[in-house]
């Protein structure tokens, strides 16, 4: 019988353990940066705190914060802890605009992280005979090669098809196959619509297993994919600055375990930067517990969520977060109400007619933003007519009213018109 977990002293250690062992660890890695990393010891001097003041975990809230911008500032090695000898492997995200946020790795950054895709992996079904697609984008991007690393670790048999050629990926699934799928949620919906038309049973394909991430995707997609794709829909989340992928993963309830040993979470107010407590919500903030050669202190992610230290039934201890809300970048305050794209994605997904498949356009009217929603309907609401189109805009609209407290026009254009996604899917065009 192959075993539960795929390392049960970190995935089941008692609280008091995982403790011990985050206090220690974090203690050399305040250490490790302050000597090493000018930008760190000038902030902490700045601060007033020195790598001894750090006694006990509660202490980490006495450290300053990290941001992007000192990243960008410190572009593209500032923030390094080792020398280029040591350096085996530099990753970075795109970025949309100005330069790349850079992830350099010592090999036993890349062990660890490694580690950690492995766990996640092996928590969602994945085993040695597992033919496993990976269509996330290879390169630079920390999705293809983390998930590469993760199921090579676990002896898959690989496929690396990377993002795009939809209509290839379809033909490698059914040829040789797939049976777990990665790739981003929004570039799955593109493979599942373009099976379909092709009148391919996607539903009854070999495909068990999706691992998910690299954008916010609302319950209600997660279900449609699981309908329509015939797959448990599981999840990753994590950042370039951090590791990537890795830092979390869901299990077969659903709830997203943080590997805890490797990053150290805490919520706070963005507003005022005081920490929160668990179950409140807040932005997420990781501080690197045992990297080496960029380890990110007090990182603000600029990701919202909630964290909860529950018992879950799959047996592990692991802190558990929320599915991420959004990113505090990507709210928009509409008539005083904070929206979030995924409320308004888990709205539109309450609608068989739909495709899930939309663009929020943000525009000003006198010194007030408001939005709009494009989606598209399926293929049966276009041959009804006019009528049926505008009564289902109509329907849509109430309901958001009814769900998040703002009227917001809800436009059914023409199929084919909002661009698929093969990686992150862009969900605000800014028209402002
Ligand atoms: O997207 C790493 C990754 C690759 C995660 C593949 C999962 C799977 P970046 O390109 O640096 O790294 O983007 C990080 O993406 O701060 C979140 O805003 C968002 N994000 C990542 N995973 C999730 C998720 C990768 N599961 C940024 N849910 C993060 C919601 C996510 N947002």
């Amino acid at each position: 019988m192959s075993k539960k977990f795929w390392d049960e002293k970190f995935e089941i250690m008692n609280d008091g353990q995982m403790k011990a062992f985050q206090r220690d660890k974090l203690e050399e890695t305040l250490k490790w940066v302050y000597e090493r990393i000018p930008f760190y010891k000038k902030a902490f001097d700045d601060k007033g705190v020195k790598p001894s003041d750090f006694q006990k975990l509660e202490d980490l809230a006495k450290f300053p914060f990290t941001v992007k911008t000192d990243l960008r500032d410190n572009y593209p090695f500032g923030l390094c802890a080792v020398p280029m000898s040591d350096v085996v492997r530099i990753h970075a995200s795109s970025g949309t605009t100005g330069k790349p946020i850079t992830g350099p790795y010592t090999a036993d950054d890349l062990d660890q992280w490694t580690e950690c895709m492995a766990r996640g992996l092996w928590a969602q079904e994945v085993r040695p005979d597992t033919v496993l697609q990976n269509a996330y984008g290879m390169g630079l991007f920390t999705g293809g090669l983390g998930f590469l690393q993760g199921a090579m670790r676990i002896g898959c048999a690989i496929v690396p098809s990377g993002a795009g050629m939809t209509e290839r990926q379809i033909m490698l699934i059914q040829d040789f196959g797939t049976q777990a799928l990665c790739c981003t949620p929004s570039y799955c919906m593109t493979i599942i619509e373009k099976a379909e038309k092709m009148g391919i049973d996607i539903q009854n394909s070999t495909l068990k297993t999706g691992h998910f991430g690299a954008e916010p995707w609302s319950v209600e997609m997660r279900s449609d994919i699981e309908r329509r794709g015939g797959m448990h829909a599981y999840e990753h989340y994590g950042l370039t600055e951090l590791m990537g992928p890795g830092v979390s993963f869901t299990c077969e309830y659903y709830k997203i375990h943080i590997n805890e040993d490797h990053v150290y979470p805490e919520i706070v107010d963005p507003a005022t930067l005081e920490p929160l407590g668990l179950e409140e919500e807040g932005e997420l903030v990781f501080t690197a517990v045992q990297r080496r050669a960029m380890p990110m202190i007090r990182y603000r992610t600029r990701d919202i969520c909630t964290l909860r230290r529950e018992k879950c039934e799959c047996g592990r201890t692991l802190i558990t977060m929320d599915k991420i809300l959004g990113r505090s970048d990507d709210m928009m305050i509409i008539s005083g109400v904070n929206v979030f794209p995924s409320q308004v994605e888990s709205v539109l997904m309450e609608f068989e007619e739909v495709e899930p498949l939309y663009q929020i356009r943000l525009k000003k009217k006198g010194y007030m933003d408001h939005i709009e929603v494009d989606t598209e309907a399926r293929k049966e609401i276009y041959d009804a007519g006019r009528e049926k189109i505008d009564e289902l805009a109509k329907r849509i609209s109430s309901r958001i009213q009814q769900v998040i407290g703002i009227n917001v026009p809800v436009n059914i254009v023409p199929q084919e018109t909002i661009e698929r996604s093969i990686g992150k899917a862009k969900r605000i065009i800014d028209e402002r």
